[in-house]
């Protein structure tokens, strides 16, 4: 059964952020893929999120979602690096546009190319604008972004601005998968002051206070890759962040209610 996505998010993001876990398809074996995404929405992960810059090839991301699919009950949300990364299988999409890219192929080719696969398989989509801040790592590299520099956060705002104009009913802020810092405190803060669409962010976050001090700032939902991915025990990196920074905001929330 599929869900209904982004009724899901919008209804759990009245009362809380979010946790979501990213899987790369190309990094392990579908059967490992379904037991990583089992271990984090154990942990507490709100959904799973598969995706990864470079092309894979079909049949390894169909095994991957389906593979994941069959382990987990929370959505499971396509992240496409392009047009190779939509799967019948999944529940919904992202449907990203890479506002501050300098090529025409990741503001719009690729996502033209996937149109019709998205509408055979039935997938619900969520539009996105997909910022993308120094570092930048290879997501950067591969959508040829003009990266918002660190210290200039009220650009990144009015891209964030614009996006929300679009009616994009998402916004990314993209540190870049790895990044030695994330998206810094004051961009998150002036991005979230400018938009009133749900603001994830993702790239380098490794630990819970890390994650509280993005919540606080204003991320309404945060995506961590590499710590499942390079982590043994998933189910307490990951539930250490909800628990520690996600859980324990949650509750501050209600007290002040
Ligand atoms: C990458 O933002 C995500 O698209 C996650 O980054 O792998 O650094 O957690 P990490």
């Amino acid at each position: 059964m599929r869900h209904r996505v982004h009724y899901y998010l919008q209804r759990n993001l009245r009362w809380s952020s979010l946790h979501f876990t990213l899987i790369d398809p190309e990094k392990q074996v579908p059967g490992r893929a379904g037991e990583l995404a089992r271990a984090a929405q154990d942990a507490g992960s709100h959904a799973i999120l598969v995706g990864g810059s470079t092309g894979n090839h079909k049949e390894g991301l169909d095994a991957t979602v389906k593979a994941i699919k069959n382990a987990v009950t929370v959505p499971v949300i396509l992240f496409p690096g392009g047009s190779h990364g939509v799967s019948a299988h999944a529940d919904a999409v992202f449907f990203m546009s890479m506002l501050n890219s300098q090529t025409p192929r990741y503001l719009i080719e690729e996502q033209v190319q996937a149109v019709e696969m998205i509408e055979a398989a039935g997938l619900e989509v969520l539009p996105m604008g997909y910022l993308v801040v120094e570092p930048g790592g290879k997501v950067g590299e591969v959508g040829q972004a003009k990266l918002f520099s660190r210290e200039h956060p009220e650009e990144a705002a009015k891209y964030a601005l614009a996006a929300q104009f679009f009616g994009m009913k998402y916004v990314y802020l993209e540190a870049g998968s790895g990044a030695n810092a994330p998206v810094p405190l004051p961009m998150i803060h002036q991005v979230k002051q400018r938009i009133d669409v749900p603001l994830i962010v993702g790239g380098g976050i490794r630990d819970a206070d890390t994650a509280r001090k993005l919540i606080e700032a204003g991320a309404d939902v945060i995506v961590t890759g590499n710590l499942v991915e390079g982590s043994i025990d998933v189910q307490k990196t990951i539930g250490e962040i909800i628990r520690d920074s996600i859980d324990q905001l949650k509750k501050k929330i209600r007290e002040a209610a």
